[in-house]
């Protein structure tokens, strides 16, 4: 009740703020993107997962202005490091089921694409698979996104429930792996063959590959071997504050 009340006036109390995790491509190791992570400094209880808030925000609503404040403001912050100098970085953005359904969804993100002048194609909608059960996202939604230009990811790919159907009809351009996979493949063999048989899969489909948690030498090494495109996890940096995160886009250049 009382995380309720202060998450609708989180926001206009400053205490949203986003951390950004690099994305490497595994062949060349240059950040190619950033994924956009939510955080709640809550007054009395500090930072705050969305894993602890976000339910709630989608229970009550408050979902949809904070899920618009996080689209603007990656949105914005991205341009921004374009601006500057990294033209090709694109963003991802984790989006929950109840603001991908609402109406109006496709046009929120279409005005905000065209207040911060980002290019639709560096903005990638992640939307969890456990979320997908029972088409519970309209075809008409992904429809409508992917005329807007941005690119869909199936988040948390390999843990949920949807059937691998969807992959046929439904426009997605990237699969990530769960980190559950990436955990696990070096020490059992038929993990590493589930990684690689979705990493043929995404291929095969024409979708890119992104792994999630990547916290050894190893992991990163073989996932490039079996030709996953890119790859994001603490190996190669934990989820960032904007100024940090820019120091590592610099130290690239
Ligand atoms: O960084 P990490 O602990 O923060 O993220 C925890 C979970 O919260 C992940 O499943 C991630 O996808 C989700 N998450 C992070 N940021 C957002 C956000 O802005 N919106 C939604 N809906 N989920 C988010
Ligand atoms: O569900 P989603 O992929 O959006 O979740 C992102 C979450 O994964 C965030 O909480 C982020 O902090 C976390 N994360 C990112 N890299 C790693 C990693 O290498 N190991 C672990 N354990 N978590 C990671
Ligand atoms: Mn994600
Ligand atoms: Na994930």
């Amino acid at each position: 009740m009382k995380l309720e009340n202060g998450l609708r006036t989180a926001i206009e109390n400053e205490q949203l703020t986003l951390h950004y995790q690099p994305v490497v491509d595994l062949q060349t190791s240059k950040i190619i993107a950033v994924e956009a992570l939510l955080r709640w400094e809550h007054p009395e209880l500090g930072f705050l997962s969305p894993i602890e808030f976000i339910p709630i925000a989608e229970k009550t609503g408050a979902i949809i202005p904070i899920g618009k404040w996080v689209l603007e403001t990656a949105c914005r912050q991205v341009k921004q490091w374009q601006s500057i100098g990294f033209h090709d970085l694109s963003v991802a953005v984790n989006a929950s089921i109840r603001q991908v359904n609402e109406k109006g969804f496709p046009m929120a993100v279409e005005n905000i694409l065209h207040e911060t002048q980002l290019n639709p194609r560096f903005l990638d909608i992640e939307i969890t698979e456990s979320l997908m059960q029972n088409d519970t996202i309209s075809g008409v939604v992904f429809k409508q996104l992917k005329a807007i230009g941005v690119k869909i990811s199936i988040d948390d790919f390999g843990t949920g429930y949807s059937s691998l159907s969807v992959l046929s009809y439904l426009p997605i351009d990237r699969l990530k792996i769960d980190r559950s996979f990436v955990k696990d493949m070096l020490e059992h063999s038929k993990t590493d063959s589930i990684v690689r048989t979705i990493i043929d899969m995404g291929n095969h489909l024409d979708m890119k590959l992104v792994a999630e948690g990547i916290e050894e030498e190893e992991q990163r090494e073989a996932l490039r071997q079996y030709g996953c495109h890119f790859g994001q996890g603490y190996l190669i940096s934990r989820p960032l504050p904007a100024s940090e995160l820019e120091v590592l886009l610099r130290e690239q250049k």
